[in-house]
């Protein structure tokens, strides 16, 4: 079969795609249910209809663009990512495994070929934590990972709960409804840029993904009394911000201390109120992410974590509460699905090697109602998740043919 990729169409949108952005490029911002991205989702939406499919939207804003080939009744074959974006992100997080999904599909039908099942693109709501929290928002609804109540009442910085959000952005009835059963999909094949310097530096053209991290994440309040900047003597200081940085030591320590490589851990988020130059810090609240490609490790690392911040509240008199927004197991993926796009590397003649995924993925929840497999292509200096992330259209035209491919043999 001759896969013929658009690869200037598929550059052009890609394009177009980073412009819905609040952040200045080559930075992408943009978050989910925001003004930027319902437009991405409409012009995403639009490109789907003229590519034929029947797009369908969940009550979370997961979209489901369906190529209604063959059996209608007999599980799909699925593909996709996610298009919202972190503040100050780059272009290609997400929206490769979205566009690129989307140019193998269009790949297929112009290739003649005649699936003997559907074919379906996802577009995941919020893969990002930024607003609500929590990652992979519409693929824990989509899988039951996340109780749809719960999930209802997740609040935003401004106070905002998803369901508010969710229903001004048009997305109305009840999150229950957004689950699927696990006979829904026959397969699941994520394309997404590696996120890491592996691929680059082997000189392998994909990554054929084992094993997709095990992600949790910590939110600290810490309590101390604040107070005059002048006034308060340091003996009688109970200094909240000065707390919070023996804290963010302690995690960056207890990760580099695990003994392997694969555990890592961030702390990615500090507000510090009342934020006044002289005033003390009187409350610090921090977000932490902890992963480990190893569920028990992984486990360690959180409650030392938890030690750490218990031993500091009590050494300086501070009130912390640690909340575990969420703690995740590890995804493997599946080696049917492997072999079929090691073969297909074959195919097109392109180098691959296993590797895992250090990053979390939509694909993390899909493999709890389907076999999952991604592909990786590289991306320049392992740089992601910064406004120079840059993957080559060459590397992403690879990736989709190989993707192409996959979905024909798994369609067939
Ligand atoms: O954080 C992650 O691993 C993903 O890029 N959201
Ligand atoms: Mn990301
Ligand atoms: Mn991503």
């Amino acid at each position: 079969m001759q896969i013929e990729v658009d690869a200037r169409r598929l550059a052009a949108e890609l394009d177009q795609l980073a412009s819905f952005s609040t952040s200045d490029p080559p930075s992408v911002t943009r978050i989910v249910f925001s003004d930027v991205d319902l437009r991405a989702r409409r012009w995403l939406k639009e490109l789907c209809c003229s590519a034929g499919l029947v797009v369908r939207e969940d009550p979370v804003g997961n979209m489901i663009a369906r190529w209604n080939a063959g059996d209608h009744d007999a599980p799909a074959v699925g593909t996709g990512s996610h298009i919202d974006a972190i503040p100050n992100a780059g272009r290609f997080d997400g929206t490769v495994g979205v566009l690129g999904g989307l140019e193998a599909i269009r790949a297929l039908k112009a290739s003649g070929f005649a699936p003997k099942r559907p074919i379906e693109l996802l577009v995941f709501t919020a893969e990002e934590p930024t607003r609500f929290g929590i990652g992979c928002l519409g693929s824990r609804l989509l899988s039951g990972a996340l109780d749809a109540e719960k999930a209802g009442q997740l609040r935003d910085q401004a106070g905002s709960t998803l369901d508010e959000v969710r229903k001004a952005a048009g997305f109305h009835g009840s999150l229950s409804n957004v689950r699927l059963t696990t006979n829904r999909h026959a397969a699941f094949i994520e394309l997404h840029i590696e996120q890491g310097p592996i691929l680059e530096q082997s000189r392998h053209q994909i990554g054929l993904v084992t094993s997709i991290a095990a992600p949790a994440a910590l939110r600290v309040v810490i309590h101390g009394q604040g107070g005059h900047a002048g006034a308060v003597l340091m003996p009688n200081r109970h200094d909240a911000l000065t707390g919070a940085a023996e804290i963010i030591l302690a995690v960056e320590r207890l990760a580099g201390a695990s003994g392997a490589l694969d555990t890592v851990a961030t702390t990615g988020l500090c507000d510090v109120f009342p934020s006044a130059v002289n005033s003390i810090p009187s409350r610090v609240s921090l977000g932490i992410d902890i992963r480990d490609i190893n569920l028990s490790r992984r486990d360690l690392l959180v409650e030392e974590i938890r030690k750490a911040i218990e031993g500091v509240s009590r050494k300086r008199a501070l009130q912390c509460i640690t909340e575990i927004l969420n703690a995740d197991d590890p995804a493997q993926c599946d080696r049917r699905i492997l072999d079929v796009l090691r073969r297909c590397c074959e195919d097109e003649g392109v180098t691959h090697m296993e590797l895992v995924s250090r990053a979390y993925h939509d694909s993390l929840f899909m493999s709890r109602i389907a076999p999952v497999a991604m592909v990786f292509i590289p991306c320049r200096a392992g740089v992601s998740h910064r406004a120079d992330e840059f993957a080559s259209l060459p590397d992403i035209a690879n990736g989709v043919r190989v993707l192409a491919r996959a979905l024909a043999q798994l369609a067939s």
